[in-house]
């Protein structure tokens, strides 16, 4: 280490506890302003110029919500929307080639948080015009150019009107060109399949224990699930004694080993996808084909033109100053639901319909943090966040202890930042996990066990979202997960009131091959999305990661990309420390 390298740790230290007591002081409210202190804070972590607080009005304001025309119909989410059917040839199938839309509310000129209606017509490979429905369409309208893109998804989900025709609603939030895009998610006949494997059988998927001997001599893996054929006597019956959760493996046959051996959890999805070719039809496996845009173009021109007074008062009427809307809080923003208006990305930016978010600059997100600890609990979807935090504050946010971890992703994976006291935890939600590499059963832990024992103050954030590893589960197993979820966030919301705990929803994802359209389809998701907003209650707030991604112009993935990430982290801050 070189002199020069020395004193620049010793500046470091120096500045950092400077900085560290200035922030006390100012933490405890005794400092008027920060401004100066956000430099050095830059300075230590070697970052740029905190930016200026930017002032939402790309758009200038949001449209306000108005009930939405009526159409006796139902969303694809609502299961048994159609009987079961027969189909003969692939082309009798819905096709997004042959399937059409059209404008229902035809103008010449549309004017910003107008409405704008979509009937779909599916049809089939042969162009005729279905007769049922249970489609899964989505839609969303997009302005993209080489200065300016937004997008928003519909209000509401696409409402199927059960004969083939589906309505697409939209508030148009922007002016300019604006494009309508379609996909057809799956043809009624997959989700019909879908549906039908799902709930065939308790337990689908495959999952595999290990047993191993105290001494670490003898081994044997056995199949696990949430319900097991056979004899009792022949199950290990793991149900989690606090939440009732089941899960059983089969007990090893090795005389030397016993329930309690039960050391390493793993998922076995090629196993899995071997067992279920087998089960599933051809004529099945056809209906499964790719998300795709009904090629139908339509383009409207939205003006903000305002020519005459009573123009003037309806646009009034309609919109609100986005810098008058309310800061989200958890009081205005529990489950929002976006059946009035759906947000929008309006270059690259999250607007929510009904509150705003704040925009949180590297030092602001980093002093909002200080002295939190943070739990984020559930699946890699939350992990997600987690990481961006690592790697945003990083390196004085590390993870303790330094290094690769084995099971980095079950966790427990705790960051510590000891300069600006910050403290975050992943752990993965419990059974069912649908990784293959092996995971210790010991780290793997119940959320509502995990929220039981945290100590809990007001610098206390929880922040939780499970969905991807439930999808191919029963409904009921997952209903029943949320629920003694939200048990355990009441009791401790109960120990500590002002605690936040903060729900994170689901998200769209890829479907890249037949078994991901099978057990982690967008329509499976869509309805774990559904579970979860209904569950949800009381003092909880909500990021809606389903309408975000659901809005943006890149790729669906399990993990979105793009801005997905940061503008969850932006709703985050926002809940904790305000505007
Ligand atoms: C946003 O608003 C501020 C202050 O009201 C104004 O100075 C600025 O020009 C506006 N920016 C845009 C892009 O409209
Ligand atoms: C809505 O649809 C249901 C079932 O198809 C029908 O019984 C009912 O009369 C319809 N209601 C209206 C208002 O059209
Ligand atoms: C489909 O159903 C809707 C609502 O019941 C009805 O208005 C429409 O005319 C029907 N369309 C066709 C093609 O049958
Ligand atoms: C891009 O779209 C915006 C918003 O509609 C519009 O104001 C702008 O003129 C467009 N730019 C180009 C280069 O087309
Ligand atoms: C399992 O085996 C261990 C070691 O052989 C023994 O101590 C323990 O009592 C057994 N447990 C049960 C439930 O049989
Ligand atoms: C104002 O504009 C609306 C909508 O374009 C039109 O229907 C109305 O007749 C206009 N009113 C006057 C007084 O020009
Ligand atoms: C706008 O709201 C005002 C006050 O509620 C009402 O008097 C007016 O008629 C409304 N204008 C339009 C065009 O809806
Ligand atoms: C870190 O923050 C916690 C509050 O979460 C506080 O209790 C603790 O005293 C802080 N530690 C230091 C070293 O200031
Ligand atoms: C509202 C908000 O915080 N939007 C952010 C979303 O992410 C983009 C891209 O990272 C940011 O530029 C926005 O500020």
């Amino acid at each position: 280490m070189s002199a020069c390298q020395r004193n620049f740790i010793l500046l470091v230290i120096v500045v950092g506890l400077v900085t560290f007591s200035l922030w006390m002081v100012c933490g405890l409210g005794y400092c008027s302003s920060i401004r100066g202190i956000k430099k050095v804070i830059g300075f230590t972590h070697d970052v740029s110029e905190p930016t200026i607080k930017p002032i939402l009005n790309e758009t200038g304001f949001v449209c306000l919500p108005r009930p939405r025309p009526v159409f006796n119909g139902t969303d694809s989410t609502k299961p048994n929307l159609f009987p079961s059917f027969k189909w003969e040839n692939v082309k009798d199938l819905t096709s997004a080639i042959y399937s059409d839309y059209k404008i229902i509310n035809e103008k010449e000129v549309y004017y910003l948080c107008d409405r704008l209606e979509l009937i779909i017509q599916a049809r089939d490979g042969y162009g005729r015009p279905k007769q049922y429905g249970g489609d899964y369409f989505r839609a969303k309208i997009i302005t993209q150019n080489s200065t300016f893109s937004a997008s928003s998804a519909t209000d509401g989900e696409v409402i199927d009107l059960g004969n083939g025709t589906y309505i697409a609603l939209f508030t148009l939030k922007w002016t300019g060109k604006i494009e309508a895009r379609v996909t057809l998610v799956h043809p009624s006949e997959a989700v019909y399949v879908i549906r039908r494997f799902r709930d065939a059988a308790p337990a689908r998927y495959i999952y595999r224990g290990k047993f191993v001997s105290a001494d670490g001599t003898k081994t044997e893996e056995t199949f696990c699930n949430l319900a097991l054929h056979g004899n009792p006597t022949d199950l290990c019956d793991f149900t989690d004694k606090m939440t009732g959760s089941p899960w059983f493996c089969y007990k090893p046959k090795s005389a030397n080993l016993n329930c309690s051996d039960w050391r390493e959890h793993r998922c076995d999805t090629g196993a899995a996808y071997r067992l279920d070719a087998s089960s599933l039809s051809s004529q099945d496996v056809l209906t499964l084909i790719p998300k795709w845009d009904i090629p139908t173009k339509l383009q409207i021109e939205v003006g903000n033109r305002i020519k005459n007074s009573s123009e003037r008062s309806a646009l009034e009427n309609t919109t609100k100053k986005l810098r008058d809307l309310p800061v989200c809080t958890i009081a205005n923003h529990r489950i929002h639901s976006n059946d009035l208006v759906s947000g929008h990305y309006s270059k690259n930016i999250w607007y929510n319909p009904s509150c705003r978010f704040h925009t949180y600059a590297l030092d602001e997100m980093r002093s909002c943090v200080s002295r939190k600890k943070l739990y984020f609990l559930g699946d890699s979807t939350i992990r997600q966040l987690f990481e961006f935090y690592l790697k945003r504050l990083g390196p004085g946010l590390q993870k303790t202890p330094p290094g690769p971890e084995p099971r980095w992703h079950v966790g427990p994976t705790r960051a510590l930042d000891q300069i600006f006291n910050i403290s975050m935890m992943f752990r993965f939600h419990a059974f069912p996990i649908g990784r293959n590499a092996w995971a210790t059963v010991g780290d793997i832990h119940y959320i509502a066990n995990e929220l039981d024992s945290i100590v809990a103050d007001e610098n206390t954030v929880v922040i939780i979202s499970l969905w991807a590893h439930f999808t191919q589960q029963p409904e009921w197993f997952f209903v029943q997960r949320v629920r003694t979820i939200m048990a355990a966030v009441a009791r401790l919301q109960q120990r500590s009131p002002s605690t936040l705990v903060v729900f994170k929803g689901a998200n769209t994802r890829e479907h890249t091959h037949v078994n991901h359209r099978l057990y982690h389809s967008d329509w499976l998701a869509r309805r774990m999305e559904y579970i979860i907003r209904s569950e949800i209650s009381g003092n909880v707030a909500f990021m809606d990661s389903w309408s975000m991604s659901y809005s943006q112009l890149i790729a669906d993935n399990v993990h979105p990309g793009g801005s997905h990430v940061e503008n969850l982290s932006n709703q985050l801050l926002t809940f904790m420390c305000g505007a």
